[in-house]
């Protein structure tokens, strides 16, 4: 039986009920009621901000050394560990993923809590080379409070990816967790809250905060002790985001969309290329901003290739995210499966082929579900909306090229520049493209591993910022110079 978290916000450093507007949260496999979550009000977003800010600033946080911070982020990632089937079944419930990707978003939250950790421990501040009679040195400074706000897709993962280098970096975080998924931010809330408890720390250092982009999330951007935010969701929020930032002179980090190229080179070792083709798009059901939507064949193997995944495709599992073989489980809400379905319809007025999927699946099973079919479409030219706005579903759309020129020039035409694919065994091709392509991530020879130790963000309408990576916890920061004199004669205005 799933446990729920209870129906409360963290405010201030207390959960409590949210008092703003209940929302139900869905199990898109079924359609069911899993939770009802209330929103908080712009009031106690001001709230929670107040005491995030005195929380930061108190000597208990705020004099603690890194090797002492990094004690909080090393029993979070112990608590989730401890938690990890609790957490991965509930998001798969909130979200629909299949339990492998929830259990591995899981094992990812910990790991990048501890390794933040271990970087924080290890970062060192400079001392640079003086250029008179003085020493320089130039330190990092937490910036106070910081507002994370993340997108339905991933959330555990993204969480992690923000709490835990603001942390680190001696902040306290505001998180807005997206409308339709609250509930693993909740219960990731409350382990953290048992951590800071256990170390003594000001359990106001978090709040985790329920509600709409346009009221809570708005509020947080707005707050004047917010001083920082890392976001990820869609390129118009994040646009919309940073003209508010902007206003107040405040760092955004923005991980945005994307519709990015996975490309077969025609010495590709078609075996893998296949899988990993199927795997970068179909997984998560497309519903990654990493998702290799647009795939790019070399012509003399298109026809043979695209035939081969489309047989491939078609026998793809579709079903619930708690069954152990899903490969493709259901989108996130039943809306959202419209607004992809709104899209095929689009592509057939483009006039695409749909070589396959195209529609829900059919059965008793889905009836309840937001299902959609693994769909591959093709005979499209790259300029057709359908190959330049993110789809966010299990939709990919084929091209084929002529020569690497072609190749790099239809890559590139593009709004977005997150990630990239290259299947090939030639490994100069490999690196030529590698570099001439605009993307934040290429993968040569596998598509969608990560790391927290590899920096990650996006060109281009695809972001701002990197997350991940020792330089996480200096972009929560304010880097400060101090110049130390040395000279034993007075300044020349002396005397
Ligand atoms: O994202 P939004 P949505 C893409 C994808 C998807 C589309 C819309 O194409 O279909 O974006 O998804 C909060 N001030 N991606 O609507 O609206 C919101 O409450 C402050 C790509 O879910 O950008 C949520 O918590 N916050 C992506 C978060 O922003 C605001 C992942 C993201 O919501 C706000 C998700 C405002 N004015 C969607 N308006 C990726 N790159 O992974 C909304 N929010």
């Amino acid at each position: 039986m799933l446990r729920t978290p209870p129906d409360e916000a963290l405010v201030a450093g207390r959960w409590r009920r949210g008092g703003g507007a209940a929302t139900q949260t869905l199990d898109p496999a079924t359609g069911a009621a899993l939770a009802t979550v209330h929103a908080v009000t712009p009031d106690e977003v001001s709230e929670a901000a107040r005491a995030a800010a005195r929380a930061a600033a108190e000597p208990q946080w705020y004099d603690l050394l890194p090797h002492q911070r990094a004690r909080l982020l090393t029993r979070v990632a112990t608590l989730i560990e401890d938690n990890a089937e609790h957490l991965a079944a509930l998001q798969t419930a909130d979200t629909g993923k299949a339990l492998t990707e929830t259990r591995a978003l899981v094992a990812s939250a910990a790991a990048t809590f501890r390794y933040t950790a271990a970087a924080l421990e290890t970062a060192e501040e400079a001392i640079t080379p003086s250029r008179g009679a003085y020493v320089t040195l130039s330190v990092h400074e937490p910036i106070g409070v910081v507002g994370a706000i993340n997108p339905w897709n991933s959330p555990v993962a993204s969480d992690a990816q923000k709490l835990a280098p603001a942390l680190a970096a001696g902040n306290a975080v505001l998180l807005k967790p997206a409308e339709w998924t609250p509930l693993v931010s909740l219960a990731l809330g409350r382990l953290i809250t048992q951590a800071l408890g256990e170390l003594r720390l000001p359990t106001a250092l978090l709040a985790v905060l329920p509600g709409s982009g346009r009221v809570v999330g708005d509020a947080i951007v707005r707050d004047p002790h917010v001083g920082r935010i890392a976001f990820t969701g869609g390129t118009e929020t994040g646009r919309a985001l940073a003209r508010t930032a902007a206003e107040k002179l405040m760092p955004v980090s923005l991980e945005l969309g994307g519709k990015s190229p996975t490309v077969v080179l025609a010495d590709a070792d078609i075996e893998q290329a296949l899988a990993g083709v199927m795997f970068g798009v179909f997984s998560s059901s497309g519903q990654s901003c990493i998702a290799g939507s647009r795939l790019f064949v070399a012509r003399a193997l298109y026809d043979g290739f695209v035939g081969e995944l489309v047989a491939r495709v078609t026998k793809l599992r579709v079903g619930p995210g708690t069954r152990p073989d899903t490969q493709v489980a259901p989108l996130v809400h039943p809306a959202h499966r419209d607004k992809v379905a709104a899209y095929v319809d689009l592509a057939r007025g483009e006039g695409a082929r749909v070589l396959c999927g195209g529609a829900a699946p059919e059965g008793p099973e889905y009836a309840d579900g937001a299902y959609y079919l693994p769909t591959v479409l093709d005979g499209l030219p790259n300029d057709a909306r359908t190959c330049q706005e993110e789809i966010f579903g299990p939709v990919l759309v084929a091209l084929p090229f002529d020569d690497e020129e072609d190749l790099v020039r239809q890559a590139n035409d593009s709004v977005y520049g997150l990630a990239c694919g290259i299947w090939t065994r030639d490994h100069r091709a490999a690196w030529r493209i590698a570099r001439r392509v605009e993307a934040g991530t290429v993968w040569i020879n596998t598509y969608k591993q990560f790391s927290a130790s590899t920096p990650f963000g996006g060109m281009k309408a695809s972001g701002l910022g990197r997350e991940k990576g020792r330089d996480a916890i200096r972009a929560y920061q304010r880097q400060k110079s101090l110049y130390w004199g040395t000279a034993t004669t007075p300044l020349p205005w002396a005397g």
